[in-house]
């Protein structure tokens, strides 16, 4: 049957970056160094060594990206802001000139008709804060983030509307503490769960704040979802699927929504002494604590099959390929995992050139799920295809595959729009390309072709690829070429 459903007038057709991918000038304007400046340095830990040092140079040419946002179409911008720009020792004095970046760039997108929609952190911690307390680890951070998030709200509350606390609270935790595959480079379970749990404490704190200092603004956290599949119809898979949904994706979810962790996973912590301790401040805290929308990141979710305590070499497949797919057989020992469910390939889906799953269906699955259990309204804040693109020698990219896959999700979108979920806007991951923080500057997502690689970084010179022809015509239209 045909839809019936427009995409709403006011739908915010936008894409999206963060600062350590984009803006390079490490240093400038009295910006202080984050963990990913310290982290990227560490030899073996990126691909190729490449880190943020000059990134797509979008620190000095913003400018002309807006221009080409304008050119495009584009309804909204989503960026985030480093926060050692603002407070260069992360919880000492504001840094003006900072500030003054953030401040110019929101007027430069209103001026040109883009509405901003700013991440307050992207994974780049002051490395000041990881120095002086532990980082994440500590309840002083707490403090140190609503400190720079009252700069910020003060600051530019009232042209900015649309605000993301965390992006992916679930990846850098995860990856940045139990893998030591991100800043601040650990191993450690029960180190992973502590952190998670003061982050979540600081995001409720921010979302408070907000709420006080910006009345007419609406903010929320962005998660990576993924809606974990049973294998197959038996019981025990659909069962370890149910456990897979809660440790993957409740386990956030419903803390930001509900206030409350999920009691199956809590206990199953608690059994292998990785539970979080959670004080009753700390539950009152966060039972505070409204989000006014989901920021919904989705690339893909998972399937699963009843848990094994043996490891059976197809989890390993996983490894290396997919950060957000890694099985617990890095560690010795028993983990969550290994009581809950057992990862497994889904054969009905097709990967991408960097063996990603690509499930347009379990997008729009994910906004069912996600509405009528949290009843919120839903901004996607992330979706795209990383793929290794080519320049022609005219200058243009014939990204035909990025179209398809954007085109299928967008249509799934719309499916969810039918469904009755309310969808406030859909960022593409990403609007120029941009450093892929493990897989360098050939990993590219972006409508716009930078010209540079791993090693040179080139002329930095931007080429729109056929998708932003694409995309301006699909705004353009307000869906209707979908
Ligand atoms: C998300 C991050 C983004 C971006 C994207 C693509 O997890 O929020 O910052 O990097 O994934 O990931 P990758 O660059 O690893 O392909």
């Amino acid at each position: 049957m045909e839809s019936s459903t427009k995409f709403p007038k006011d739908f915010l057709w936008g894409a999206a970056s963060a600062a350590y991918q984009i803006e390079g000038a490490p240093t400038a304007d009295g910006k202080g160094p984050s963990i990913w400046d310290t982290f990227a340095k560490i030899l073996g830990k990126t691909k190729n060594g490449t880190n943020g040092d000059i990134a797509v140079d979008h620190y000095h040419r913003y400018h002309e990206d807006v221009e080409l946002m304008q050119k495009m179409g584009l309804k909204a911008y989503r960026f985030s802001i480093a926060w050692s720009r603002i407070i260069p020792d992360g919880d000492g004095a504001i840094n003006q000139a900072g500030l003054q970046f953030y401040v110019d760039l929101v007027a430069d997108l209103k001026a040109h008709g883009v509405e901003p929609v700013v991440t307050l952190y992207h994974w780049d911690l002051p490395q000041a804060l990881q120095d002086k307390y532990g980082g994440w680890e500590s309840r002083q951070v707490i403090a140190a983030f609503a400190k720079y998030c009252r700069v910020v709200f003060e600051r530019l509350g009232a042209d900015v509307k649309y605000w993301v606390t965390f992006n992916e609270q679930n990846v850098f935790t995860a990856l940045g503490y139990r893998w030591a595959s991100h800043p601040p480079n650990v191993k450690d379970i029960k180190r992973m769960y502590a952190a998670n749990h003061i982050v979540n404490l600081a995001n409720a704190t921010a979302i408070n704040l907000f709420h006080k200092l910006v009345p007419n603004g609406l903010i929320g956290p962005s998660f990576g979802y993924g809606e974990v599949y049973p294998a197959t119809s038996d019981p025990n898979d659909v069962l370890a699927a149910v456990n897979a949904n809660q440790f993957n994706n409740d386990w956030w979810m419903d803390v930001y929504c509900r206030g409350t962790y999920p009691v199956k996973i809590m206990k199953t912590l608690q059994t292998l002494g990785i539970a979080p301790e959670v004080t009753s401040a700390d539950d009152q805290l966060l039972k505070s604590a409204h989000p006014d929308f989901i920021g919904l990141n989705y690339y893909h979710g998972g399937t699963v099959e009843a848990p094994t305590m043996t490891t059976p070499a197809h989890t390993k497949q996983l490894t290396n390929i997919d950060p957000y797919l890694m099985a617990g057989d890095a560690e010795n020992g028993i983990t969550p995992e290994k009581l809950l469910f057992h990862s497994v390939e889904n054969p009905h889906l097709e990967k991408t050139s960097f063996g990603w799953e690509i499930d347009p269906i379990g997008f729009q699955v994910a906004f069912r799920q996600i509405y009528e259990k949290y009843q919120l309204p839903i901004f996607v804040t992330e979706n795209g295809l990383g793929a290794f693109d080519q320049l022609t020698e005219k200058h243009q990219v014939h990204d035909d595959y990025r179209i398809k896959y954007l085109q299928q999700h967008l249509l799934a979108l719309k499916g969810a729009l039918d469904d009755g979920v309310p969808v406030i806007g859909y960022c593409a991951w990403s609007f120029t390309d941009l450093l892929s923080w493990l897989n360098g500057y050939d990993k590219r997502y972006g409508f716009v072709y930078v010209d540079r690689n791993d090693t040179d970084a080139k002329s930095l010179t931007r080429y729109p690829k056929d998708s932003y022809y694409w995309y301006q015509k699909v705004i353009a239209s307000d869906g209707k070429t979908l």
